[in-house]
């Protein structure tokens, strides 16, 4: 009896495990199970927001294997989508599940890996992801925040079954900031009709950074043109004229089904000129910014060379978490929003260019 007891257990056990109930292991952002932490995990995110399943019994953030009890959802394809619960307390979000994503950004696993692969899209052929040419400042300078729009698809070639779109950023390091390259994808387009959207973006190597974006609601969108834009600091002055490559590649798009299509990447060269050594302070394109206290708890104040039109709060995944227009003030007192204690980036835009600092908040 007692064995025959144990063999229905086994039996039992084993019929779980053909349904999928055995216990998982997952690893705390590699939402795709893959062995690897990048921008593709960001997007899966998109296709299992707000959905909800048994929590973890463990908390732990760490980079690695925590049991999981199996979700009753899965995502197209048959991942289960308890692997998109980062954070491990049974629901997906942005802020608790795109951190520890964020955290553990490059994270492989010891074995196992299979690595996510990006081909390359065809000019002419693919929808093109491209910078707007119009917007390429003529001559740049050190200090000078350049602003360029960022389009998807063409009148030609549109963007179809938009859900989701990962690439990435390759520049020259020691002429442009890469810790201070930022995205924005707030403003309304056709792919964001109505701010269903998340996105992040993350230095992955010295000269490249990782850009995800990604709709929240289970609809995808088709169509073309301005989808966001780009900003990149100019960090050094050069004694001749110089071009600067600003590559995008390694371009993923993501239908609301999980399926990924090429799009063809866009180069653009940045002209930096040397004209700011021998000119004095009077840089027309560089606000001089003094920005108090810091760190702060929920109020500061911004003190600029030149009036300020807008102010952003920026979290470290590069998701605009707060932002206010100012009518062409000198100085702003700015009460601050309630915001988890961290590193942000204060972006300050005036009629004379964009600045940027970096700002504790400590509550
Ligand atoms: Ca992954
Ligand atoms: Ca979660």
């Amino acid at each position: 009896m007692k064995r025959l007891l144990s063999i229905w257990l086994w039996m039992g056990w084993m019929l779980n495990g053909a349904l999928g109930q055995a216990t998982l292991q997952v690893y705390p952002g590699d939402v795709t199970n893959n062995g690897q932490v990048n921008t593709i995990d960001f997007l899966h995110l998109g296709l299992a927001y707000n959905y909800s399943g048994p929590a973890r019994d463990s908390a732990s953030l760490d980079f690695t294997p925590i049991p999981a009890e199996p979700w009753p959802l899965q995502f197209p394809g048959g991942l289960n989508m308890a692997y998109a619960d980062c954070n491990g307390d049974g629901y997906v979000n942005y802020y608790f599940d795109a951190f520890p994503l964020y955290t553990n950004y490059g994270q492989e696993r010891d074995s196992m890996v299979q690595q996510d692969v990006f081909i390359a899209g065809i000019p002419g052929i693919d929808p093109p992801l491209k910078f707007d040419d119009a917007a390429v400042p003529n001559t740049v300078q050190a200090g000078q925040t350049v602003r360029i729009p960022i389009e998807l698809g063409s009148a030609n070639i549109p963007a179809e079954d938009f859900y989701g779109i990962a690439f990435s950023f390759k520049t020259d390091p020691a002429h442009i900031d890469l810790n201070q390259i930022s995205v924005n994808f707030a403003e309304l387009s056709w792919i964001n009709p109505d701010n269903d959207r998340i996105w992040m973006s993350k230095k992955a190597d010295l000269d490249q950074v990782d850009v995800g974006l990604v709709r929240t609601d289970k609809n995808q969108r088709s169509g073309y043109g301005q989808v966001g834009y780009a900003d990149f600091v100019i960090i050094v002055d050069v004694i001749v004229n110089q071009q600067i490559p600003i590559v995008m590649e390694r371009v993923k798009m993501m239908d609301k089904y999980g399926n990924y299509s090429t799009v063809a990447g866009d180069t653009i060269w940045l002209n930096v000129s040397p004209e700011s050594l021998s000119s004095n302070n009077d840089q027309p394109n560089v606000p001089r910014l003094d920005i108090y206290p810091n760190p702060t708890s929920d109020q500061v104040l911004v003190k600029s060379s030149a009036p300020v039109t807008g102010v952003q709060l920026v979290d470290m995944l590069g998701q605009v978490i707060w932002s206010v227009s100012a009518e062409k003030q000198d100085w702003l007192e700015l009460k601050l929003p309630a915001a988890p204690n961290g590193l942000y980036l204060l972006k300050v835009e005036t009629t004379r260019g964009i600045g940027c600092r970096t700002l504790q908040i400590q509550n």
